[in-house]
């Protein structure tokens, strides 16, 4: 559970860094599906020039071991805190930037990839490695998550915030530490840099969770191809929609 202060410091800051969630047997399960998962062969964003890096969606998909993590208590005892009693999972996405992955992942709201889909959501960015600004960590704006959605621009498959419409001065770094559960609001600014280290990974597991009722902003649909994770408050024991998820049709 966050304490007070914690979500007091989410709250207002759009972020806090909720520590280590899973024990280190987990962990090491985790990470051992990730890098089975997240692979050059498999799939890369990134341009050529600064370097290309893994990254896979729905790793749950391929993974029963990751899917139980999706609904480890500890986690879900805090999307409940910030989401209240009916919590659906939205998504999850490995991202290593791997040694000498240059290329940055540009300034953006995650609210930027579901255009008129979606209020503010939750994102939980598990650090696998130990995460700064050297290695291609997260920068992100204190309290920008209160002035709401920004317009993006699509840069191929990046939503970008374009330059000059924020204040980037007041940019901090976000380290984390391997095993650290970041969490953020889906509305708050962030970006990461490239990978500037020859032998440092910079793995990142990304889960996201939505409120129960989430509609479609535009259409009024109801998310229910997006499995129950919490329901009245109990904790699911497997991930089950009423629907089924296509992710080519949402997401190609
Ligand atoms: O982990 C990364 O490099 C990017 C994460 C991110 O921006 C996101 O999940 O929205």
């Amino acid at each position: 559970m966050l304490s007070n202060d914690q979500l007091e410091t989410f709250r207002t800051r759009g972020y806090v860094n909720a520590g280590s969630l899973f024990d280190p047997e987990r962990l090491e399960t985790i990470a051992k599906e990730y890098d089975r998962l997240v692979t050059f062969d498999a799939q890369v964003l990134g341009n050529e020039k600064d370097g290309v890096f893994p990254y896979r969606a729905m790793l749950n998909f391929r993974s029963p071991e990751l899917a139980a993590c999706i609904l480890h208590t500890p986690l879900l005892e805090i999307a409940v805190q910030l989401l209240g009693p009916d919590v659906r999972f939205w998504w999850d996405q490995g991202i290593n930037k791997a040694p000498g992955s240059g290329s940055p992942i540009a300034w953006h709201q995650d609210n930027g990839y579901q255009p008129g889909r979606m209020p503010e959501y939750l994102t939980c960015w598990l650090a696998l490695d130990d995460s700064s600004l050297e290695n291609g960590g997260l920068q992100v704006v204190p309290g920008s998550q209160a002035d709401g959605y920004r317009e993006h621009e699509w840069q191929g498959v990046h939503a970008v915030i374009p330059d000059g419409t924020f204040d980037v001065d007041r940019a901090v770094a976000l380290d984390a530490r391997a095993g650290d559960m970041l969490l953020f609001s889906s509305l708050l600014l962030h970006q990461t840099v490239g990978n500037q280290t020859q032998d440092r990974n910079r793995r990142a597991w990304v889960i996201q969770y939505c409120r129960g009722d989430q509609r479609n902003d535009v259409t009024g649909e109801v998310y229910d191809n997006r499995p129950w994770a919490v329901r009245d408050g109990e904790v699911a024991s497997e991930l089950v929609s009423e629907r089924p998820f296509e992710l080519r049709r949402e997401h190609a």
